[in-house]
């Protein structure tokens, strides 16, 4: 039995953080990170079951062209994925009432929409990438036992190739899931990435605005970074948290990025608006086939 300071549940029965029950939840779920952009999407369905906040997690659930769907924003970072993913899993997963684990248990289908910035000329702003890898910057999927799901050879190969300081911890890389891949790609319509996820805006991602960064060519070696013809084309700040707790977890899941910077050419979209508009009709067709 898992006790109350573990699993913590709020007096109606919710989960603590994302405030949600079992019965408000569909199978097929997209993480944003703007609460903002929860009614962007949602505004395209043709009703809505249930609605809710708390912070910046705010959840509705509704039907787009016919399929159940639930929406919700994550905030930004890692540390927000640690919540939300283990709060979900635990709403299909564990037996709130028993407070133990289910023998039969239930795997999510989990699309990230999200903005970023790309590391490469060629990825231009207003592009779109799915993530095919990510790699964490960040650590906190370290807390757990991550050795069955994350890419040994990829991660040795970046930490060789960009001299990378294990004092800040060492990076993990994991893949996608290709179920969900395998649905919603399209060559003419989006790149294959391999996606930094950094545990900070500035300094993790060698933004320098008032403080020196540890590594001042960071970014330059990131761009250069090769593993058997495979760059790195774009840094945010969840899809490897996202990756690693949802293969730990059963879970299958897909980020999708809208590219609203160029980190290379120093540009920023004119638009960058439009561009999540056309990712999110883009991602709500594929997901209702
Ligand atoms: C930083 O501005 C935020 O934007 C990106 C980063 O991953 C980070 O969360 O994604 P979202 O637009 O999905 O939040």
């Amino acid at each position: 039995m898992i006790k109350n300071s573990e699993l913590i549940l709020n007096p109606d029965g919710s989960l603590y953080h994302i405030n949600l029950k079992p019965e408000n939840i569909a199978n097929d779920i997209i993480f944003v990170g703007d609460q903002e952009r929860v009614e962007k999407i949602t505004n395209r369905f043709e009703s809505i079951e249930f609605t809710t906040q708390k912070r910046e997690f705010k959840t509705q659930t509704g039907i787009y062209k016919g399929k159940r769907l639930t929406v919700i924003s994550t905030g930004i970072g890692p540390d927000n994925i640690d919540i939300v993913l283990n709060e979900l899993d635990a709403l299909v997963n564990i037996d709130l009432d028993t407070r133990k684990p289910k023998n039969q248990l239930t795997a999510l289908n989990i699309v990230r929409i999200g903005t970023s910035g790309s590391l490469q000329k060629d990825i231009p702003v207003d592009s779109l990438v799915m993530s095919e890898y990510a790699i964490g910057l960040d650590n906190m999927l370290r807390s757990y036992l991550i050795d069955e799901v994350s890419e040994k050879d990829i991660e040795d190969a970046f930490i060789e190739q960009t001299n990378w300081d294990l004092r800040k911890g060492r990076p993990y890389v994991i893949k996608c899931s290709d179920i969900l891949a395998n649905k919603i790609f399209s060559t003419d319509k989006m790149h294959k990435g391999f996606t930094g996820t950094a545990g900070g805006f500035y300094g993790p991602q060698g933004r320098v605005l008032r403080l020196d960064i540890q590594d001042q060519k960071l970014n330059s070696k990131m761009d250069n970074f090769n593993f058997n013809g495979t760059r790195m084309t774009n840094l945010e700040m969840e899809t490897a948290a996202i990756y690693g707790l949802g293969k730990l977890l059963g879970h299958n899941c897909l980020s999708l990025n809208a590219i609203i910077a160029n980190r290379a050419t120093g540009d920023f979209s004119t638009d960058p608006y439009q561009t999540v508009e056309n990712l999110i009709d883009y991602t709500l067709e594929k997901l209702i086939l």
